[in-house]
């Protein structure tokens, strides 16, 4: 497993903070996934055979948010 560690930007409640748990827990090889409002900040553990950093990245944007 892999750990990948994004910096957002947007989120501004526990809503948003859902919101991005649900579209990263979607991706397949997504094993687990810890986002931090006062971070700002997403943890993701992940199979890097069926997952890419930048999935995640895209899958933030689709949803409204900023991802680096
Ligand atoms: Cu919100």
């Amino acid at each position: 497993m892999e750990t990948a560690t994004l910096k957002i930007s947007g989120m501004t409640c526990m809503g948003c903070v859902n919101g991005v748990k649900k579209v990263i827990a979607a991706i397949d090889g997504v094993q687990g996934v810890d986002v931090s409002l006062e971070k700002s900040q997403a943890t993701i553990v992940y199979d890097a055979t069926r997952a890419r950093p930048a999935q995640f990245k895209t899958a933030i944007e689709d949803a409204g948010y900023e991802a680096a």
